[in-house]
């Protein structure tokens, strides 16, 4: 198989009480899962595709067999936007941010709790499936919102932070209410790895 689902970088309970051990089986061995397998589909047509990372398959969809192309986009985003969402949370996460994001969030937004209430409010407004991302864009850091797996990364923008807001990211547990999802979210980022991002972000 050309791509593989990466494994949990921690327990499927780590995140509680914020996210619970049931919805993260579900969302990493199932609904991840999915995203690879399907891609993965996708490339058995065209071999030549699997020597790119998903990443640059992403960033250059024009150029992806047209036969494909939307399930390299769909499947192939699912793929990306998952792999980073275990990558920036960890257990005991959250917190104030640190490093180098801090001081650009301040500069940005003006403070954290501003960042999180534009964050919160761009991606509760996300009609439908989608999510919310942070990006870097002209030296500053914007948010923006994408539907179903679509990734900035066919825009040219690397992903620094996203939040998926899928209902199958916290409908078992918070049912219909977004809102509290996504407020419950901040505790348990991993602000190590967001820095790890930014810095990427800014090449
Ligand atoms: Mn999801």
């Amino acid at each position: 198989m050309a791509y593989e689902l990466p494994p949990l970088p921690y327990d499927y309970a780590a995140l509680e009480p914020h996210i619970d051990e049931a919805t993260m089986k579900l969302h990493h061995d199932k609904h991840h899962q999915a995203y690879v397998t399907n891609l993965n589909g996708a490339v058995e047509k065209h071999p030549e595709l699997a020597k790119h990372t998903p990443e640059e398959l992403l960033a250059n969809l024009a150029t992806i067999p047209e036969d494909v192309r939307k399930v390299v986009q769909n499947h192939g985003g699912g793929h990306v936007n998952h792999t980073m969402f275990w990558e920036i949370m960890k257990a005991n996460g959250g917190g104030e941010p640190t490093g180098a994001i801090a001081a650009q969030i301040t500069a940005d937004f003006g403070s954290f709790e501003e960042f999180k209430k534009q964050f919160n409010d761009a991606a509760t407004k996300q009609f439908g499936s989608g999510w919310g991302f942070l990006v870097f864009k002209g030296g500053k850091l914007v948010i923006v919102t994408k539907p179903n797996q679509d990734s900035p990364l066919s825009d040219g923008l690397y992903p620094i932070l996203g939040n998926d807001v899928w209902e199958h990211a916290y409908y078992l547990k918070y049912q219909n209410k977004r809102p509290d999802y996504l407020a419950a979210w901040w505790n348990t980022v991993n602000w190590d790895e967001i820095n790890k991002r930014f810095a990427k972000a800014k090449q």
